[in-house]
């Protein structure tokens, strides 16, 4: 079976990592313009402000992306910088900034996937309560809609929102992100269930205000499991794991891909849900669940790593420690390849839609050698090793349509500010030079042979 002839070979980036332009052409604050604006949440008080400065450097990052055979360009827009208090009134320069690099793309045979949200809420509704004001889902919905009337006519894919898990968990929960709260159960539920109902708007707004046909989808991110062996009993309990909540921790729920994709899909919060958190949750209207599961056309998602399980004797999943030394990326994240294929294979079965990878990759401590270049054995091995059990999938009657490698480009990785490098081009931020990684080179062969390399 291998890749399908017109399977999508992209890379991904978002506004705030790569934009920089912060205070420029009239675009509003973003909750992460302020929260750089403190120190202390980030890495040496980074900020991304300027960097890789792709807002004026679009033209020289496309031609690269094109020398480097990509086919589809992940990119986000910022909400800010259309809508500077968030609703109201439009910011024109920053519609023609999206128009520029749209066109910028076409015009180099690469296809714009857009993502309408990935965290830059506008500072403006920040004030006004963000993600738990009631009115956020209609804010939300309005600019789905100057989005759709601008842009559909040359872009047929969107995302709705990146990895709601995150706004949730790291910016409400933890606070490690924007906005930097520590919030409890009762208003975490009621983030959550305002993010379904914007994901559900939009949803329906795109479509109402597009100009033709297009196709929608989201980009989550959860916590994925794979089984230790291929037994029944241990498919089965990784199966569990990944569905299932196993227990009332919250932190948990957020991760769970159930609590936000079945919703989604069916419509519904699992039951557990309902069990564990149950005086937690909002009034839920039958209404609001039908917006929510409003018809999207494929399944995004952001995979990076998973835990192996492995079945008890009652088949209960059980997690498997990792053997000392396991090998980690250098932000410390685990490389687990088994993730590209059981993840996939698992959301299928569950949800039944074309299938992306939304995003994938990892961090290393590249630099320039002395030739000159940048070799970053590790990400190609990672790549290779990842994507070789993603064409499993692929080969088991997987239904993907795409993969976008994260990123196109070295860029601001959030609380980590410029110390780690997801790149496939390297950025040298004192100069904004960029050099194509031994990886960027890799993914273009495999980009040329559809896969059949790996
Ligand atoms: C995410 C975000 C990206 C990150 C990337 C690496 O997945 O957290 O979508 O913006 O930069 O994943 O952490």
């Amino acid at each position: 079976m291998s890749f399908k002839k017109d399977f999508v070979w992209g890379s991904a980036t978002s506004s705030y990592q790569v934009e920089g332009a912060a205070y420029d052409d009239g675009k509003g604050l973003s909750i992460w313009d302020v929260f750089c604006m403190e120190k202390g949440h980030i890495y040496e008080n980074h900020n991304g402000d300027i960097s890789c400065d792709q807002y004026y450097r679009y033209k020289e990052d496309i031609k690269m992306m094109k020398e480097a055979g990509i086919q589809a360009y992940r990119f986000s827009i910022s909400w800010p910088r259309i809508f500077p208090n968030g609703t109201g009134v439009i910011n024109l320069k920053g519609i023609q900034y999206y128009d520029k690099l749209i066109n910028e793309l076409i015009s180099n045979g690469i296809v714009p996937y857009i993502t309408l949200h990935h965290w830059e809420l506008p500072y403006e509704l920040y004030k006004r309560g963000g993600w738990m004001n009631p009115d956020i889902p209609e804010y939300f919905a309005r600019y789905a809609a100057v989005i759709a009337e601008h842009f559909s006519d040359r872009v047929e894919n969107f995302f709705t929102i990146n990895e709601p898990q995150c706004i949730a968990g790291l910016g409400y929960l933890t606070g490690v992100h924007a906005p930097g709260l520590k919030v409890g159960a009762y208003e975490i539920f009621n983030i959550w269930h305002n993010l379904l109902k914007a994901h559900g708007k939009a949803v329906q707004a795109l479509r109402e205000h597009a100009v033709r046909p297009i196709k929608i989808g989201m980009a989550p991110c959860s916590t994925l499991y794979y089984p230790e062996t291929e037994s029944d009993a241990d498919v089965e309990a990784a199966r569990r794991a990944m569905f299932h909540l196993q227990n009332g921790n919250l932190n948990d729920c957020v991760w769970n891909i159930a609590m936000w994709s079945d919703p989604i899909i069916f419509g519904k919060y699992p039951k557990e849900a309902m069990e564990y958190f149950d005086k937690y949750m909002p009034e839920i209207s039958e209404d609001d669940m039908k917006l929510i599961s409003s018809p999207i056309d494929f399944y995004g998602h952001n995979i990076y790593n998973a835990i192996m399980i492995r079945a008890d004797k009652n088949g209960n999943p059980v997690e498997v420690t990792r053997y000392d030394g396991f090998p980690k990326t250098a932000i410390q994240w685990p490389m687990t390849p088994e993730s590209m294929y059981w993840g996939p294979k698992f959301i299928y079965e569950r949800y039944k839609k074309p299938f992306y990878i939304t995003e994938n990759g990892m961090s290393s401590h590249d630099w320039i050698s002395l030739d000159g270049k940048v070799h970053d054995s590790s990400r190609v091995d990672m790549m290779h090793r990842y994507l070789r059990e993603y064409k499993r999938a692929a080969d088991e009657g997987v239904d993907l349509s795409g993969y976008f490698a994260w990123s196109s480009i070295d860029n601001f990785e959030w609380a980590y500010g410029y110390s780690e490098r997801f790149g496939l081009v390297f950025v040298d931020y004192q100069t904004q030079n960029r050099i194509r990684k031994d990886s960027s080179y890799f993914y273009q062969k495999v980009i040329e042979e559809n896969g059949e390399n790996l």
